[in-house]
């Protein structure tokens, strides 16, 4: 077989754009060397329907002793009773999880897209909103902090079988046992989807949901630096409310829900050689340089939105808590999406997004998110958050001036050429 040149080239060129850019895009993050390589083995071979030591096929010892080893470590991660590593992606968890416990029809409530939600949260467009029927509580106007009175409101008046929190634009930790003391009256079940948090949540730098929601999906690709991969956890396993029973009648754990709501309910073989790369991501978070890293992302992070804000940019919610922070450009004169555009061109990668109670569609946006786990991966501390945001001012406010953004181009290759992105290259 010829050497794919046309791939290979573009992987290269790919490698190229990542090494001389900042990269801010929020939900990004660069994988050790390692982590990579195993996501290139020969366990992309291998089926393995099923679970460890009960698989529908031949030659799964060994495979089965990789998957065994990532869930273990994720549960010893998040010192939990429960973990389900297979699910393709964050996507795929929620679908899942959603597939073990509602039935088509079911209400759930969500934090609003709009408002820093996620599609499987029950956007129109996903088949959270199309399966189920989908409710939604925001943020307040004045502080853009999560309108817990508008969800309990919300939770009190359609009674959701299903209360979701986590979200993908929003910067302040999250109040999990006021939402569970809701649920509890009305007797939701609660899911907290911490994609975006889940590495400060490992190292205890924001409260963990794990002891106020029954579920906890992530992806393993953001703040956890792991392969690009979903899981599915519970601080503990719990007999299912629906009263569903095996074939000697006891009532089936949720665990047992879950497990068949992934393989077979909404997938097929697992993604072996991902489960390998997520097992060695799971080591890496073990490890005290991990904790080193994501105090780091924290600190970044806050010097990051203090610099914004001594330059007049209006950060939703006035700062962050986390990694990442969502700003309202509007009394900047530029919209989300021009932003996008010509930071793209000076080699600042990141995403227009829509702030809370916007006036401008998906496709335009008020605001830009930034998030700073892969440029803390890169080796950037404090003082070079300082400079990363001189840089994006001076792109935003002279956004019309092609010389600038050129400039800045530059600037922006030379000073990455400090960081590597993998020692080893
Ligand atoms: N698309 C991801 C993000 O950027 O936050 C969430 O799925």
């Amino acid at each position: 077989m010829q050497r794919d040149t046309v791939i290979f080239n573009l992987i290269q060129q790919e490698l190229e754009r990542q090494r001389r850019g900042i990269e801010l895009i929020a939900s990004e993050n660069f994988t050790s060397m390692q982590v990579m390589q195993a996501m290139g083995n020969v366990m992309t071979n291998k089926y393995a329907e099923g679970y460890p030591g009960r698989r529908y096929y031949g030659g799964c010892e060994i495979v089965d002793q990789t998957e065994q080893i990532a869930i273990d470590r994720l549960k010893q991660i998040f010192n939990i009773e429960y973990a389900n590593v297979q699910p393709h992606s964050g996507a795929q968890a929620n679908a899942a999880l959603m597939l073990a416990i509602l039935q088509p029809g079911d209400a759930i409530l969500g934090l609003d897209l709009s408002m820093g939600g996620h599609l499987t949260h029950g956007s129109a467009v996903n088949f959270s909103g199309k399966l189920y029927q989908p409710h939604f509580y925001g943020v307040e106007k004045e502080t853009g902090l999560i309108d817990y009175n508008m969800l309990e409101a919300q939770a009190r008046k359609v009674k959701p079988k299903l209360i979701i929190c986590g979200a993908s634009a929003y910067s302040r930790d999250i109040d999990y046992k006021r939402i569970r003391n809701v649920a509890n009256e009305i007797g939701a079940l609660v899911l907290a989807d911490i994609a975006h948090p889940a590495g400060l949540i490992a190292k205890g730098l924001l409260s963990s949901p794990f002891e106020y929601c029954h579920f906890v999906t992530s992806t393993t690709h953001k703040t956890l630096r792991g392969p690009r991969g979903g899981v599915i956890m519970m601080g503990k396993d719990f007999e299912n409310p629906f009263g569903q029973t095996d074939n000697k009648g006891n009532i089936k754990m949720m665990s047992n829900l879950i497990d068949m709501a992934v393989f077979p309910g909404t997938q097929g073989g697992p993604l072996e050689h991902v489960i390998a790369a997520k097992a060695i991501a799971f080591g890496e978070i073990l490890s005290d340089e991990f904790t080193v890293y994501m105090k780091q992302v924290k600190q970044n992070a806050q010097v990051m939105a203090q610099e914004f804000v001594s330059l007049g940019y209006n950060i939703i919610s006035g700062g962050t808590d986390n990694h990442l922070m969502l700003i309202d450009l509007r009394n900047k004169d530029i919209s989300g999406k021009k932003a996008e555009r010509v930071l793209g061109e000076a080699d600042i990668t990141a995403n227009k997004n829509m702030v809370p109670f916007d006036d401008k569609s998906a496709f335009i946006t008020s605001g830009i998110r930034f998030g700073v786990a892969a440029i803390t991966t890169r080796g950037m501390k404090e003082n070079d958050m300082k400079f990363v945001v001189s840089v994006i001012d001076k792109v935003i406010t002279q956004s019309d001036d092609s010389s600038v953004i050129a400039k800045v181009k530059a600037e922006v290759n030379d000073y990455m050429a400090q960081f590597k992105l993998y020692p080893e290259w």
